[in-house]
């Protein structure tokens, strides 16, 4: 437990460093990237240091970043550009180990237990890694390395950009001591807030409180927090990569002719894809249909987007107008499928660690409800699906 074993490894200001790197002139200026169209109304995806002394930060309007930063350089955002580079950090990141753990574009966990033969001490492989970064792709990275993900985490974050920071079990107490308690891993304003009510502001303010009584309190976030408090955190590093998509498909003891039948199947399948999406963290850019008619005739329709999804909504919409296209259901149908693909981590499950349970499911299908007025829906699946479930 006590093994350096956990390194978070995350680049610097990403989308502005790779911009300054394509165009050094950028080097050193306030450079702030917002979104790809780069609008008033939008807001900043990230700024280079420089632009961070002026206040400009990740998510804030572009008006206001333009307001503390008027001589500031706004770029629009070249997702493609950055996911190239990604890729690269990704490849060059699973050299040290399999067990890389993927949390956002720029952002990673590694379990280097076992490495250590092969590439030195766990501080010789941080700096072998931050090295090869910085040879391979000319960008900067800060690592954090520690006895586990929570700790990695914080550590990373200590001495940005270009930094390396080892937090030892032996400092574990002093480093947090002191530390506001939004940096415990997931404890966004709102949780803050009734903890500031409280009179918790630092981390050592939880201490005194026992475990019982955090968990009175605050049920499964109380725990966590009693533990994270105390640098205890047994999750392990999971590479997730292997999974390509995510789908459900039905085939049906008789062909099915009505169409509101068939979209009550759809609509369920969404649902579960949609459950399966966030339980695994995963969004993704393309929705895919497969059908199969009385005939064995078989075939697919898919459709990908720029953003990411993972909504049952946006599921079930997308892939009901590629029904919708080309009259798919206008014969019997005996297979009917669907699907997610393209995918990768969805970092906001990773921000939302402790906020309330999130009943986004409910909530979606209500939305639906009201926005379309799919009456017909839930009455077909109450009709249709009644023995399922
Ligand atoms: P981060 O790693 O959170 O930020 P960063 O790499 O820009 O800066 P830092 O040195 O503090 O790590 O996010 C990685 C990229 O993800 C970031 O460059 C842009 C994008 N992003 C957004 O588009 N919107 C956001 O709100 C955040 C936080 C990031
Ligand atoms: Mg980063």
């Amino acid at each position: 437990m006590d093994e350096l074993s956990v390194i978070h490894a995350d680049m610097d200001a990403f989308f502005a460093a790779v911009e300054m790197r394509e165009n050094p002139d950028l080097k050193g200026k306030a450079v702030i990237i917002g979104g790809k169209s780069l609008s008033n109304r939008g807001v900043v995806s990230t700024a280079s240091y420089k632009a961070r002394e002026f206040g400009v930060h990740s998510a804030m309007p572009v008006a206001q970043a333009k307001q503390l930063c008027p001589d500031g350089i706004y770029l629009p955002a070249r997702h493609e550009l950055y996911k190239e580079v990604s890729k690269e950090l990704f490849f060059l990141l699973k050299k040290y180990t399999p067990l890389v753990e993927k949390i956002s574009i720029d952002e990673a966990f590694l379990d280097i237990k076992g490495c250590q033969r092969l590439y030195g001490s766990p501080l010789e492989i941080a700096e072998k890694i931050k090295k090869d970064v910085k040879k391979n792709t000319d960008l900067t990275i800060s690592i954090g390395l520690s006895v586990n993900k929570f700790l990695a985490k914080l550590a990373s974050d200590f001495e940005k950009p270009d930094g390396l920071t080892v937090i030892k079990t032996a400092d574990i107490k002093k480093t947090m001591a002191d530390l506001d308690i939004k940096k415990i891993w997931g404890i966004g304003d709102s949780f803050a807030k009734k903890l500031n009510e409280l009179g918790i502001e630092k981390v050592k303010d939880i201490w005194p409180y026992s475990l019982e009584e955090l968990q009175k309190r605050f049920g499964r976030a109380g725990v966590k927090i009693y533990y994270l408090s105390r640098g205890i955190d047994d999750r392990v590093v999971e590479s997730k990569n292997e999974i390509k998509s995510i789908s459900h498909e039905e085939t049906f003891a008789e062909n099915i002719e009505d169409a509101e039948q068939l979209l009550a199947y759809l609509f369920k399948m969404s649902e579960k894809i949609s459950f399966r999406l966030h339980s695994n963290s995963l969004s993704g850019n393309t929705v895919f249909i497969k059908l199969r008619y009385a005939d064995f005739k078989t075939i697919s329709r898919q459709k990908s987007f720029k953003f990411s999804l993972d909504s049952t909504k946006n599921i079930y919409q997308i892939a009901q107008e590629l029904i919708k296209k080309d009259n798919l259901f206008a014969e019997p149908v005996r297979l009917l499928g669907i699907g997610v693909s393209n995918l990768h981590d969805s970092q906001q499950k990773q921000l939302n660690l402790f906020e309330a349970e999130n009943d986004n499911l409910d909530n979606t299908i209500d939305d639906i409800k009201r926005k379309f007025g799919f009456d017909k829906i839930s009455r077909a699946r109450k009709l249709y699906l009644k023995n399922d479930e």
